[in-house]
């Protein structure tokens, strides 16, 4: 199996429509969703997921926005994924955002930018631990994966 990525598909992302294109630009990539949930986030969960960042002065407002609305939590893989999610999506501030990526195409405030994406394989382990029992997570093939990665 190749690397997974954790994704959140943030309250902005659901509340504008914008699941189904964020989806695409992941699977226009490559990569194969593994798991895919909605579900709302708690204070615990978002403490737990956030957990380099509750102290910083923007935490409060971020974890009241990441529980405004039900997100989509997703587990994706594929060569690379990791890097692979952080390229697509583009830098944290959506004002320095590369148009081509998510953040640069379709958003403009750091507290509204859409999308979460792991910043390491080992961040990636431990939030996928979070949102995601072993059962939820899906190991299968794809015919199209010889035609996406040579190995
Ligand atoms: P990223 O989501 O690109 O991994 P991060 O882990 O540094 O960025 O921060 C997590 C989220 O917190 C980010 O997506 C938006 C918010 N955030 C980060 N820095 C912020 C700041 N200086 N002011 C307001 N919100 C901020
Ligand atoms: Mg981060």
């Amino acid at each position: 199996m190749s690397e997974r990525s954790l994704v959140l598909l943030k309250p902005d992302a659901v509340q504008r429509g914008l699941i189904g294109k964020l989806v695409s630009r992941l699977e226009d990539r490559g990569l194969k969703i593994a798991g895919m949930k909605l579900m709302r986030l708690d204070l615990p969960l978002a403490r737990r997921h956030y957990a380099e960042h509750v102290e910083k002065p923007f935490f409060g407002g971020l974890a009241e926005f990441m529980m405004s609305s039900p997100i989509v939590a997703m587990a994706v893989e594929g060569k690379g994924a990791v890097e692979a999610v952080r390229s697509a999506m583009g830098v944290t501030n959506p004002q320095s955002a590369a148009p081509g990526t998510i953040r640069g195409d379709f958003a403009l405030d750091i507290g509204r930018n859409l999308i979460h994406g792991s910043d390491s394989p080992e961040s990636a382990e431990r939030e996928l631990a979070i949102f995601f029992a072993e059962e939820e997570l899906f190991d299968y093939a794809r015919d199209s994966e010889r035609w996406i990665t040579e190995s």
